[in-house]
């Protein structure tokens, strides 16, 4: 089988051929941080998912080990899916996983280390008392997954949270046991919402209300902490979160009145990102969020290029100042794969103006841009009453449609005369009711590439969305910054250091490798500063589970 290039990303995490999607239990254990995941070792679509394993140093180079679970056992002969890690003390580390059963039930099962001892836990145990939970007549056995990091807690138990839904209703349990091995159902769910339909991957954590620079582990207690309950929805493919308060003596999670707790939700990111999941880092201290990014080619096309999906570059997780939002950051060690640099400051850029980006590698980079636009008297007026989606807004008001206060941003993956091109941009509109700026970032795939498609199903189209999102900033500096990495046939962007992230998968057909170029730009009618703009070449991590599986 072969391995087709093109656009395949040098410095996401991927192993070398196949399919991915969900990570799994990661974790930081004796020195190294482990990564397994959804992986079909038959091919480049979904299917004869195990647990690939993959460990590193330093979250950049990664060497693959064998894999950790396959099915094998009557509680997971259909299938080994998603969960997580716990490190129990006395017993160390314990995954949590969904085994389905030959029936298609779903149940949660537990596997253990054969030797704990050894930092790489190479192999792994599904002892003969599983599974640990099984639904009962009360539950959809079919929508009933995902175990996350299990917690402790002054009660004396450990508890753990399950995805399900029942009719359209998204659902949360809760399950506690003692000794992590009996567990029972809570009476009630943690939390579940109407019409909300299956809740994937849930993930579970406190963030801190005063300290803004490090994350929590699952179980510290305090009095300045919220709540983040995240889940991801099968129906649209998306994520969302709440911040809000769990209290541990009635096991219930109530969302903040604040935070919309549905498909208005906010957003880890709001392009394709997937089934994404955190975990503490305790050489660090900081909550790192894994996350699965597809590919948006078309199936034929994964099949011939023989990989699919990716990990994004893990980030930092961290409450907004605000306490209204999460921001997100990628991890420092990230930055030692920049290489060569440029960097441009105090440059006007006046309205219809292309200015390129030269010096770099442009189809693998980090750039980091600070805009300062001055003036917010020209922006176009937002009338709330609108009630436009911000993809819907990016729709109309693509990086072409002139504007006020922007369009202005990055051209990313273009050639020259704009034939293809990833645009990721800002614009800044006046809300006529509250007199304040409200920020729109998008995304562009839709001119990312010439490529035609195949046929009228979504298996042969392009996915090739104008993802958006608003910025909650107030720009009272006059300054917005974004930083975008791209690899390839991945555009992952971060507005205002990270308050709104935007992740997108793009496969042009010219603007590749060194025909691709890199532009910043502004088409509205306010001239805009970059005031500086740094720019890397990214370099391939010397290790990225090569050869292996
Ligand atoms: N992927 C897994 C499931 C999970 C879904 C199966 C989310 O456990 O619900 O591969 O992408």
């Amino acid at each position: 089988e072969s391995v087709n290039h093109l656009h395949r990303p040098n410095f996401h995490f991927q192993p070398p051929k196949h399919w991915i999607n969900d990570p799994n239990g990661p974790v930081y254990y004796k020195g190294l941080y482990h990564l397994f995941y959804q992986y079909n070792t038959k091919g480049a679509v979904w299917g004869n998912i195990i647990w690939a394993h993959s460990v590193s140093k330093d979250l950049v180079n990664w060497e693959a080990l064998e894999p950790a679970i396959h099915p094998s056992k009557w509680f997971d002969i259909g299938g080994t899916w998603s969960g997580s890690i716990t490190i129990v003390p006395g017993k160390g580390p314990i995954i949590l996983y969904t085994g389905v059963n030959q029936n298609e039930t779903q149940l949660q099962n537990y596997a253990i280390p054969e030797d704990p001892s050894d930092p790489y836990l190479r192999k792994w145990i599904k002892p003969d008392d599983n599974p640990i939970a099984m639904p009962d007549y009360t539950m959809n056995g079919s929508a009933f997954r995902d175990p996350t990091t299990a917690w402790f807690s002054k009660d004396g138990h450990w508890r753990t949270v399950v995805g399900s839904k029942r009719k359209r209703r998204g659902i949360a349990y809760i399950y506690r046991s003692r000794d992590f091995k009996h567990w029972v159902k809570a009476k009630h769910p943690v939390h579940s919402k109407e019409s909300t339909g299956m809740w994937e991957c849930p993930d579970f954590f406190p963030v801190s209300l005063t300290d803004f620079q490090n994350g929590l582990d699952l179980d510290y207690v305090g009095p300045n902490t919220k709540h983040v309950l995240k889940v991801s929805l099968d129906i649209t493919r998306y994520e969302y979160y709440t911040l809000g308060k769990y209290d541990p003596k009635k096991d219930r999670y109530i969302p903040d009145g604040n935070t919309p707790d549905g498909w208005e939700g906010l957003r880890f990111d709001y392009g394709n990102f997937y089934a994404s999941k955190t975990f503490f880092d305790y050489k660090k201290n900081r909550r790192i969020l894994w996350g699965w990014a597809n590919e948006s080619d078309t199936v034929e096309d994964d099949i011939l290029k023989g990989w699919a999906g990716i990990q994004v570059i893990p980030r930092t997780v961290l409450l907004d100042s605000s306490k209204k939002q999460l921001v997100f950051w990628p991890v420092e060690e990230i930055e030692s794969l920049r290489g060569n640099y440029v960097r441009m400051n105090n440059h006007d850029i006046k309205m219809g103006q292309r200015i390129e980006v030269k010096g770099i590698t442009p189809a693998q980079a980090d750039v980091e841009v600070t805009f300062y636009v001055g003036s917010l008297e020209k922006a176009e007026t937002f009338d709330p009453s609108f009630t436009f989606e911000p993809l819907d807004l990016c729709k109309i008001k693509g990086s072409n449609v002139k504007g006020g206060v922007g369009p202005f941003g990055l051209i990313t993956l273009a050639t020259p005369d704009l034939e293809e091109y990833t645009p990721v941009f800002f614009r800044v509109f006046k809300d006529t009711k509250t007199h304040k700026p409200k920020v729109l970032m998008c995304s562009d795939a839709r001119p990312s590439s010439l490529k035609q498609d195949k046929g009228p199903l979504a298996k042969d189209r392009m996915y090739k969305p104008p993802f958006a999102g608003f910025v909650d900033v107030d720009m009272a500096d006059g300054r917005i910054s974004l930083r975008t990495l791209i690899d390839h046939s991945v555009v992952e962007s971060f507005g205002a250091l990270g308050k709104t992230v935007i992740t997108s998968r793009v496969y042009p057909v010219k603007a590749v490798k060194e025909n691709a170029h890199l532009y910043v730009f502004n088409n509205g009618t306010q001239t805009v500063t970059i005031e500086s703009l740094n720019a890397w070449n990214m370099e391939r991590p010397l290790q990225m589970n090569e050869g292996a599986l």
